[in-house]
């Protein structure tokens, strides 16, 4: 078939961030702080530092980030030529509820999300809202130790609530909670930070409170999806997954095993959202483990009555494990159930993320055959650092070439496979502040930012070259064959 065959009219090709990292004005209009404005800037080498409030004398790259809060009206002239159909954007909680539990919400935030929302529909650009993408107001975390406890259930379905009433005629492509997996995958401290608002403590079992926290927000997360059915039908409520599949490194059993294994981790949240239950494996596993996790009966009725309508996900890269010691490859990190191991079929991107387009095809089979229920890639795209040459051109052909390859993988798993996917929006459509390591220069957008590590520069918007590509292929509704 042609490509521009597979795609349907309406295919939602757009471009994805997150408030956080493109909005800045941190403190503006009554703003709380939240998890994002206490992470310091780091880089490939050393990670970003979780400080205690805002300290003098740090630099915190989301504080200004590119500073879309004062400039959105102009980017988004700049979306619109690029002829974006759909923007992914999250909503920052604590411009809405600055301590996470006040009783009424701040007006002048509900107002910024208003005025955001309609200039993108006056443009023909359909927003597509995640409800919590890394921005957990920090009171939350200073007065509740974050989602570990249960009573930040309410706090979310409030929130989830009140935006949800207030865009109803204005928003219909809703998400829950970014990345959820992210948290149980690593047990890196900047994800269940991030994802959570929790920071372990002393003789903590890591495990056990990623997964009481994981669980509080599977159950706000249902909530929030039942309420919002009930306030518009029509809303399409999605959760989100990063999906990095994970390759047996060897033909070993012993391997295939082990990366089944390690999908259960990313599966179990997918598993909770789309089927309403606690899968089997997860409750063995705690059983074994002795976890004393705390739920009612009421929350598992909440986990079915919440069900998610699709699937949203990141995919940047693929990953290998091995239960094998005699390893060419470099051990990268160790797991229970094996060792993480560099591809050697793969190349990688300067941060080490292996480049796997098939995977891609691959993520999208296996995700539908296992839920049958429609797939929306809300996040996809290659961190590189970017030139301008002394024309003033940005040529990242490097961008262009990762990005195709990708949107070829995904045409096969419709055209071929028969997957069900609504849209896809390359992540960093402009460039943002990076959430892994903080950094500016590792840079995903079509439209270049002057500005550096250290926070220099214009903040002048310039076109790169890969900008007038995409713009072709969201006009042709595909790359042409
Ligand atoms: P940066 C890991 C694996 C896949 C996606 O990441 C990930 C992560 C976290 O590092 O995060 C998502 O900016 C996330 C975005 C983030 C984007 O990927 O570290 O949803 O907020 O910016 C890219 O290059």
């Amino acid at each position: 078939t042609q490509m521009n065959d597979t795609f349907p009219k309406d295919f939602l090709w757009g471009g994805a961030v997150a408030a956080h990292q493109i909005e800045g004005a941190y403190d503006a209009d009554g703003k709380g702080l939240s998890t994002a404005d206490v992470l310091t800037a780091g880089n490939r080498e050393s990670p970003r530092q979780i400080t205690q409030g805002v300290l003098p004398g740090q630099y915190y790259p989301n504080h200004e980030a590119i500073d879309f809060y004062h400039r959105y009206k102009e980017d988004i002239k700049l979306f619109k030529e690029l002829g974006l159909k759909a923007f992914r954007t999250s909503i920052n909680w604590s411009r809405i509820f600055p301590n996470g539990d006040d009783v009424e919400p701040n007006e002048a935030g509900l107002k910024f999300y208003d005025d955001l929302f309609d200039e993108l529909l006056k443009n023909g650009i359909e927003p597509v809202i995640t409800l919590s993408h890394f921005e957990i107001p920090y009171a939350l975390y200073e007065n509740y130790g974050g989602f570990k406890n249960r009573k930040l259930i309410d706090f979310f379905v409030r929130y989830a609530e009140t935006v949800m009433n207030r865009y109803k005629d204005k928003v219909t492509y809703w998400m829950t909670f970014n990345e959820i997996n992210n948290q149980l995958d690593t047990f890196d401290e900047l994800h269940t930070w991030t994802n959570s608002a929790v920071l372990f403590e002393e003789g903590d079992n890591k495990e056990e409170v990623t997964v009481q926290a994981s669980l509080n927000e599977l159950i706000a997360s249902a909530k929030a999806v039942k309420i919002g059915k009930a306030i518009n039908p029509d809303f399409q409520i999605g959760c989100m997954m990063a999906y990095v599949p994970v390759y047996p490194y060897a033909c070993h059993p012993k391997d295939m095993l082990a990366s089944s294994k390690m999908m259960e981790r990313r599966f179990f949240y997918s598993d909770v959202h789309v089927r309403g239950e606690i899968p089997i494996y997860a409750l063995k596993r705690w059983e074994r483990e002795g976890f004393d996790l705390e739920y009612t009966e009421e929350d598992l009725l909440s986990l079915k009555e919440g069900t998610v309508d699709y699937i949203g996900f990141s995919y940047y890269m693929s990953t290998a494990v091995t239960t094998l010691d005699d390893l060419d490859g470099q051990p990268i990190r160790d797991f229970p159930e094996a060792k993480v191991v560099g591809n050697p079929y793969l190349e990688a991107n300067d941060w080490g993320w292996q480049i796997d387009p098939d995977g891609l095809r691959y993520t999208l089979n296996t995700v539908y055959q296992r839920y049958n229920k429609p797939l929306f890639i809300v996040e996809n795209g290659m961190g590189a650092y970017d030139t301008v040459d002394s024309d003033g051109k940005i040529r990242d052909d490097y961008r262009v070439e990762y990005l195709e390859a990708h949107i070829k993988a995904m045409h096969e798993a419709i055209a071929i496979d028969g997957v069900d996917v609504m849209g896809y929006t390359p992540w960093g459509v402009i460039d943002i502040v990076s959430f892994g390591s903080g950094e500016m220069e590792k840079r995903y957008g079509f439209i270049y930012v002057d500005k550096d590590n250290q926070g220099n520069g214009t903040l002048k918007r310039r076109k790169k070259e890969s900008f007038a590509w995409y713009q072709k292929v969201i006009e042709e509704n595909g790359l042409q064959d």
